[in-house]
């Protein structure tokens, strides 16, 4: 399997996961959502919606309104219910990708309707950096795109398709990033147009 050294911290590895372990992987999403719904997470103080809807695997979830801001918790911010262990081609993944030597405690599932997108930002709410973040793309491609650390640094896009992973550590963990379009109708992986992005995460220092 060929992985590329995008930029300082970022490795890419096209196609990571073939098709027949995508179609798994999104049977068990189906059964974790039926679990624990995807919910429309606020923008701390103006309540404004994402267009994104997400989920969670894992022990800790990635949750945020307009209260209580960015967080991890234990549990799901409607249900209340504990979130769904991550499958075991997840702890795969991490495993083979991150080389951290603690598991993986949050698994964000991010839902991308053709129109959804995702501003540039950083992902700072963990309690530690030192572990890269490990992210898998499902369904129709996007357009991602990747800066530096502050938010005026020269940036480049890159599109994302079904089955690609990419590992951001190091240098790369604290860069602004986002996606700024989907592409629907490129792949035949769901039964309907839209993305979905698994992203991976140590959130405490083990
Ligand atoms: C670079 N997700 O969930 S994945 C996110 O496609 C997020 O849903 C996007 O940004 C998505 O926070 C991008 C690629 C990614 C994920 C985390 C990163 C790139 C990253 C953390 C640090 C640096
Ligand atoms: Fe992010």
């Amino acid at each position: 399997m060929s992985s590329i050294m995008l930029l300082p911290g970022v490795v890419y590895h096209p196609g990571w996961l073939d098709r027949a372990g995508q179609e798994t992987l999104v049977a068990d999403l189906r059964a974790a959502v039926r679990a624990a719904p995807l919910f429309t997470p606020t923008m701390p103080r103006t309540g404004k919606p994402f267009s994104v809807r997400m989920t969670n695997l894992g022990r800790l979830g990635w949750v945020s309104d307009k209260e209580r801001g960015y967080r991890y918790q234990g549990t799901h911010p409607e249900t209340g219910a504990p979130w769904p262990p991550m499958p075991a081609v997840l702890e795969r993944l991490w495993n083979e990708l991150s080389g951290f030597p603690a598991p993986a405690e949050a698994c964000l599932v991010n839902f991308y309707d053709p129109k959804a997108r995702m501003g540039l930002h950083q992902d700072r709410d963990e309690e530690t950096f030192e572990a890269p973040v490990v992210s898998l793309s499902l369904g129709d491609a996007a357009l991602f795109r990747i800066g530096g650390r502050n938010r005026k640094d020269p940036t480049r896009s890159i599109r994302l398709e079904s089955g690609d992973a990419l590992t951001f550590g190091g240098e790369a963990r604290l860069a602004f990033h986002g996606i700024d379009r989907v592409y629907p109708g490129t792949s035949t992986l769901l039964p309907q147009e839209g993305r979905i992005n698994l992203t991976l995460r140590r959130v405490t220092a083990p």
